[in-house]
């Protein structure tokens, strides 16, 4: 098989640049190694930024989004038994939309689908070939049978785990990551939500997320030591332990009901720089995790591909190889600004179980701090609606 541009993975990265690329005219092919169903189950991010909104508008996959998507002006922060709420739109004149992960993964899929553009699901042995070279070749095995693509460029978007990013030789790279000290143990329910708005709570017993993913269904978590197992939280003991979190309104009047799906996932920071080799590009989390406390992986994804759809819609359409040659610096600007925003974040919320009486002392002065001063909030407000494109 031949294409223009080979892509690795069908998460909302590969999906999403296959999307963009083929509304510029430019052939695609994923190959991913999971089936559909598997890729759908994963329950992860929730919040979209305006400019993950409008790379979706650009993709002609929105109209679902601007029907059930809700918008939040707004997020609150909880601690010593209070709610704080921080303005958005006021401070910043911006907001987020609620629109889960799942469901912008299924409107691309469903966008690709009618599109009829091809997309090898369950595939093996993926191997990534000559991308230092003007040919390279994609290599997997489907039902028993070797397949080969060769291609222009790769596009490397098969998350943390994937092949791409461990295809490029330990030189080439350096890599910067911090793991942290415990996990989020999360919690799907239909249930509705306990507050209109998002509540960040930082509490004795550790940190606490109320989100959503529509006015009747909640996504809740939890912060667990990273030694905890999901088969310990039985949905009681899950609700006991947010509700201890809360501040005493949000616990009275927290809905609880049974899971629909728990599972707990580890936190990190980490960046891979450069994000391409030859004619290889890395995106999304196949080159950066953020730890989701600032909500920046997913938007992290669509900002990486959007510069790279740009890139690639300059040497196909313009033979202008600028934007392209300008990829990797240019991504690197945003991630590593969304990498402190989001580790900043972590550290203000989350009990590390190492903190002094002096570090805990620090967090609540910071808290204090912003609640009291509108520029520290503007601040947060600023890197949560996400920073300019
Ligand atoms: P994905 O989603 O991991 O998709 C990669 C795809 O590549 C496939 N793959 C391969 N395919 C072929 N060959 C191989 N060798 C392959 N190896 C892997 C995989 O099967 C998969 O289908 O990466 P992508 O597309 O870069 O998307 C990144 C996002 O999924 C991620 O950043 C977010 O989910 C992070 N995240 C959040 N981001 C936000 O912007 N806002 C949030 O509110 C938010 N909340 C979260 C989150 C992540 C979480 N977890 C579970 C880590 C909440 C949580 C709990
Ligand atoms: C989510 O709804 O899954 C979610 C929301 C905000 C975050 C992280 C996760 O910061």
């Amino acid at each position: 098989m031949r294409t223009q541009v080979a892509i690795i993975g069908a998460g909302p990265a590969g999906l999403l640049l296959g999307q963009l690329l083929a509304k510029a005219g430019i052939d695609n092919i994923i190959i991913e190694q999971r089936s559909p169903d598997y890729v759908l189950g994963r329950i992860r991010a929730g919040i979209l930024e305006s400019v993950t909104v409008d790379a979706l508008e650009r993709a002609g996959v929105a109209a679902r989004l601007r029907e059930d998507g809700l918008v939040h002006d707004g997020i609150e922060l909880a601690f010593d038994g209070r709610r704080h709420r921080i303005d958005l739109h006021v401070l910043v004149g911006r907001s987020v939309t609620v629109y889960g992960q799942t469901e912008v993964t299924r409107d691309l899929m469903a966008a690709r689908q009618a599109a009829g553009i091809t997309t090898v699901y369950e595939a093996q042995d993926v191997s990534l070939h000559d991308f230092g070279s003007a040919r390279p070749v994609v290599r997997y095995r489907k039902d028993g049978m070797a397949h080969e693509i060769h291609c222009d460029y790769i596009a490397g978007c098969d998350g943390f785990h994937g092949i791409s990013r461990q295809s490029v030789p330990q030189t080439a790279t350096q890599t910067f990551e911090r793991v942290y000290p415990f996990g989020w143990l999360g919690m799907l329910s239909d249930t509705p939500p306990v507050a209109d708005e998002l509540i960040y709570a930082s509490h004795e017993r550790g940190f606490a997320l109320c989100s959503m993913r529509s006015r009747t269904r909640s996504r809740y978590y939890v912060q667990v030591p990273s030694s905890e197992r999901v088969e310990d939280w039985s949905d009681e003991r899950f609700w006991d332990e947010l509700r201890r979190r809360l501040d005493p309104q949000s616990a009275q009047s927290l809905v609880t009901g049974p899971s629909i799906e728990k599972s707990i996932a580890p936190l990190r920071s980490f960046v891979c720089e450069p994000m391409r080799f030859g004619n290889l590009f890395l995106a999304g989390d196949a080159a950066h995790i953020v730890p989701p406390t600032g909500a920046k992986g997913l938007n992290l994804a669509a900002s990486d591909v959007l510069t790279l759809a740009d890139g690639l819609v300059g040497v196909y359409r313009h033979d202008d190889k600028r934007e392209l040659d300008a990829y990797s610096a240019r991504c690197l600007r945003r991630i590593w600004k969304a990498e402190r925003f989001s580790w900043w974040m972590t550290s203000l919320m989350h009990r590390f179980p190492d903190a002094d009486d002096f570090a805990r002392r620090m967090q609540q002065a910071e808290l204090d701090y912003l609640i009291s001063s509108e520029a520290a909030c503007r601040a947060l407000a600023e890197n949560y609606v996400g920073l300019p494109y």
